[in-house]
């Protein structure tokens, strides 16, 4: 019998071979079954869809992804650049944590960075990241900024796209933990970041039989300096909210710009058993509720509230009281089904979809039916805090029943919604303009949380791709002990059904949500010029030197050098310090040439930098050990790499 493989062959061998015709069969060669596609189609056990895949993700050596996914690292603190279709991983952006090969974190300027970032005196040096999100302008990924969360310190960060580097950590004064961040409204005007687990705000005391009374969420708008590039914590603001766990918040563009939407689960207030064995734990108190409340916040208002003086300050930050935010309605309530899960304002602004989590729909809010009741004043009822509540059913389009887990949602170029649907491991395709239309569904493997689309959280969306992000990976992939990766799977939505096309392990955290990218959207820099450009300024350091200029100067115990880096040696390559001096090193980089990074570290000092082309970076030290300690380039940058060295030579006390 003719198998459908050498039916199809002519058809695949075209795409794969363009119009030269194929070599003639021969026997596999070794395990990859050598040249000839059927020969290696029968070697490796691929069916015709294998196939298929494969060319629609092969991206040949030299030729570019259509776009970049940035996806988070979960716990391990940064993100994640992946290519898309290739889903070759591009880079790994340090942000929360120490990064060795991005010289992050190990003495350089970016431990600076990494300091701010310290939480009520106390060392910092991981984040949990969940929801990077792209800056915006015009409800448009600009390409220009991407900002993270960390869930476990509450901060956020400001990492820069002409670089692939974190610029800037807040670390919020207010709140204990944060979930709903870090969107962005539809001009990058403000960065969100809301709590997730209630607690006193400014992180003082209460015990848990005061959680009614004193534990508190927050919504915190960051302003984001769109000249600077940074967030202007002079000019940020935040909202008070009851302490429900506050979730999943995304930010209303178009029809509903000046809106922001928050997820909350635990209306019921539950603290777990709180020491009280007949007490249940947080996670049935927290879901005995059948409706929760979809927070909707009016940040135009809020904006002017604050303008007005209508605020008190707690640790530096101004805040609009709950009892402020309710009478004036900055805050309203819809209901919400039980214990959902994202809140995805759709492309057109109109609709806000919320997943189900213990519910198996997808509720469909409509914008215009929620600000119609607002202006009217017609409420159902008021929450125990006083703020006003909408009426549920006057609210939404309408419903979709999806399935068992329903978590997020992200869109097409067509009205189609893609929800991940955690239980049930499924992807589940639907249309929020006909909610008649039929789902959907394709299995994924296994458990998947976020899903990401191209340019699928902007106000026009591409379609063509979703990456689904399986929380479990099981069978998928060669076992690696008890602790697993993650997978993400490409999903082809370009045609009339959806097809799974890759299946990327995700080896060093658990990342939760993702944005792709148009990669011709990104604007990076080859090389920091002129050189000497300090990378946190943007301008040429002070401190940096020109070939020729370098030098030491010594005050004292006070000691600076001025050294510069440029194949295959660094000038001075000679320290002389005596113990106890207080150093501090000013490297320039003076490379201009692609792809010319240079290494620095000083053996035993756990001083690492990565120069890259055209760096300044600044290292501040006291000289305490005495002996002789080599420096050396740590990339391998030239013939000479090896000879890449010096030596810093610390007198003892007293010798
Ligand atoms: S969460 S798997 Cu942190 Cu975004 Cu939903
Ligand atoms: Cu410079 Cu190796």
């Amino acid at each position: 019998m003719k198998s459908a493989i050498s039916l199809l062959l002519p058809v695949f061998s075209l795409a794969l071979y363009g119009c030269q015709p194929p070599a003639p069969a021969a026997a596999p060669q070794g395990a990859s079954g050598g040249s000839d596609l059927s020969a290696v189609m029968t070697a490796r056990g691929l069916t015709d869809e294998d196939v298929l895949a494969a060319a629609k993700t092969w991206t040949p050596s030299g030729k570019h992804d259509d776009y970049v996914l940035f996806a988070s690292g979960g716990q391990m603190g940064g993100l994640i650049a992946i290519g898309v279709p290739s889903m070759r991983i591009l880079k790994y952006i340090s942000v929360f944590e120490t990064e060795p090969w991005q010289g992050y974190g190990y003495g350089g300027l970016s431990s600076k960075i990494l300091k701010e970032g310290n939480q009520g005196g106390k060392d910092i040096t991981w984040g949990d990241v969940h929801h990077p999100n792209l800056s915006e302008t015009n409800g448009d990924y600009d390409g220009k900024y991407i900002f993270v969360n960390d869930k476990a310190n509450a901060r956020i960060a400001v990492v820069d796209l002409a670089d692939f580097s974190t610029k800037q950590i807040i670390a919020n004064p207010l709140i204990m933990s944060d979930h709903g961040g870090a969107f962005v409204t539809p001009n990058t005007d403000y960065v969100i970041e809301s709590s997730q687990y209630a607690a006193p705000l400014g992180g003082g005391y209460a015990p848990l039989s005061d959680y009614n009374e004193k534990y508190r969420g927050a919504a915190m708008f960051w302003k984001f300096d769109k000249e600077k590039g940074r967030i202007d914590p002079s000019k940020s603001f935040a909202v008070e909210l009851p302490p429900y766990m506050q979730d999943l918040s995304d930010a209303g563009k178009l029809a509903s710009d000046g809106y922001v939407f928050i997820g909350s689960w635990n209306t019921e207030r539950a603290t777990g058993t709180g020491g009280d064995k007949s007490k249940p734990y947080l996670e049935s108190g927290a879901s005995q509720n059948d409706m929760d409340f979809l927070h909707i916040i009016d940040w135009k208002k809020a904006e002017k509230l604050v303008a007005d003086g209508k605020t008190t300050t707690i640790n530096g930050v101004k805040v609009i009281s709950l009892e402020t935010a309710a009478k004036e309605h900055v805050l309203t309530f819809v209901p919400e089904p039980k214990s959902p899960h994202g809140a995805d304002v759709t492309p057109d602004g109109k609709f806000i979809v919320v997943g189900g989590k213990l519910d198996t729909h997808a509720t469909l809010y409509d914008f215009a039916k929620i600000k119609d009741e607002m202006d009217k004043g017609e409420y159902a009822s008021k929450d125990p805090y006083g703020v006003d509540v909408l009426d549920f059913a006057k609210s939404i389009k309408g419903q979709k029943e999806i399935g068992l887990g329903p978590l997020h949602s992200v869109f097409d170029d067509k009205g189609n919604v893609y929800t991940s649907v955690f239980l049930d491991s499924t992807v589940v395709k639907w249309n929020y303009l006909n909610l008649d239309q039929p789902t959907e569904s394709i299995a994924v493997n296994y458990n998947i949380g976020h899903i990401a689309a191209a340019e699928g959280d902007t106000v026009s969306p591409d379609g063509h791709y979703v990456v689904a992000m399986n929380k479990m990976a099981e069978d998928r992939f060669t076992p690696v002990g008890p602790l697993l990766p993650q997978n993400f799977q490409l999903i082809d939505i370009s045609g009339p059904t959806m097809k799974i096309i890759y299946d990327l392990p995700i080896p060093l955290g658990e990342p939760h949500y993702a944005q792709m990218i148009k990669a011709d959207k990104l604007h990076t820099i080859p090389a920091y010029t002129p050189a000497g450009t300090n990378p946190y300024t943007n301008a040429v350091d002070p401190g940096a030197v020109k070939a020729g200029e370098e030098r030491i100067e010594r005050h004292g115990n006070k000691v600076d050098v001025y050294m510069s880096v440029i194949r295959s040696h660094f000038t001075p390559d000679y320290l002389e310090l005596n113990q106890g001096d207080d150093v501090t090193l000013h490297v320039t980089s003076l490379e201009q040439a692609y792809d010319q990074t240079h290494g620095f570290t000083i053996d035993m000092y756990n001083v690492n930098l990565s120069m890259e082309p055209g760096k300044y970076e600044e290292v501040h030290f006291t000289a305490d050990r005495a002996g002789v300690f080599p420096f050396y380039c740590t990339e391998f940058c030239s013939a000479l790499h090896l000879e890449m060295e010096g030596y810093m030579l610390v007198k003892p006390k007293g010798a």
